[in-house]
């Protein structure tokens, strides 16, 4: 059974605030067992109108849990999909406050820039790799708003997967002249390798994410713009990190981006 409008709109504000305010809540299947996928999209999507309503600009979408490591490591077995608002958003050599956050983790990511629009359903990794502009590396800090960083699908999707902030390189490159599947990443932290992965960990290719993530929005009518920036998912499992830890992630052909936890 269906949550109604003001229950979405509660828990909205319940997930928004918990992120807004960097304080764990308890996972809401707990209190409403009886919500379905739609009700979890539908609240992460009440919760983005409420940024952009206060004067926010959605400036990207994220897939998550693209992975056997993260699906592995996190419990759940479907991939998820999430906004990027403004503030998210921090470029390479930057500081990041983690006072501003719960208990953050760091994960490597390509992401995608679209050249044109991208629809579903039926959107393929062909349509994707016609559709890019260009890649970029990227590292996605996910912060989830639940107690212990557990949850479960649908209680993620309404917490917009995890979503906090996330750093991009600045090297572009044309698919054309990458393999995505063996680009290799090694993250390190404090100077230690801590993850390493490659782009086939990402549903065998990354642009598979960026297909499912234009054929999951067309359950809702809607549509990839062209200019949108997309974080794939994860290509290593997700290291918690702490104050002070300085992050570098190399990329094959992508080149290396760090930044600091201050
Ligand atoms: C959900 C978000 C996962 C990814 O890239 O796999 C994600 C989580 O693990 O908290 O962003
Ligand atoms: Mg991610």
């Amino acid at each position: 059974m269906s949550l109604d409008r003001a229950t979405i709109e509660k828990l909205a504000k319940h997930c928004e605030d918990a992120e807004l305010e960097a304080y764990e809540i308890t996972k809401i299947t707990e209190d409403y067992p009886e919500m379905t996928y739609k009700d979890a999209y539908d609240i992460q999507w009440t919760a983005r109108a409420a940024k952009e309503a206060r004067g926010h600009k959605i400036v990207g979408m994220k897939m998550g849990l693209t992975s056997q490591a993260k699906m592995k490591q996190m419990g759940v077995s479907d991939p998820c999909y999430g906004y990027l608002a403004d503030y998210f958003s921090f470029g390479d050599g930057s500081c990041i406050k983690i006072d501003e956050l719960i208990h953050p983790k760091v994960e490597a990511e390509i992401a995608f820039v679209l050249k044109s629009d991208l629809s579903g359903p039926g959107c393929h990794i062909g349509d994707v790799l016609a559709a890019t502009d260009f890649v970029m590396p990227a590292v996605e800090i996910i912060d989830s708003r639940y107690k212990d960083f557990k949850f479960d699908l649908k209680s993620v999707i309404a917490d917009n997967s995890s979503s906090s902030r996330y750093v991009t390189g600045g090297r572009m490159r044309d698919v054309k002249d990458l393999d995505l599947k063996t680009l290799g990443v090694v993250m390190e932290i404090n100077g230690e390798v801590v993850e390493v992965g490659a782009g086939a960990a990402v549903l065998g290719h990354p642009a598979t994410a960026i297909a499912m993530l234009a054929n999951m929005l067309a359950e809702r009518g809607e549509v990839l713009k062209a200019g949108t920036f997309i974080l794939s998912g994860a290509i290593t499992a997700a290291v918690s990190v702490k104050k002070g830890d300085n992050v570098t992630v190399k990329f094959q052909d992508l080149g290396t981006l760090s930044f600091k936890f201050i």
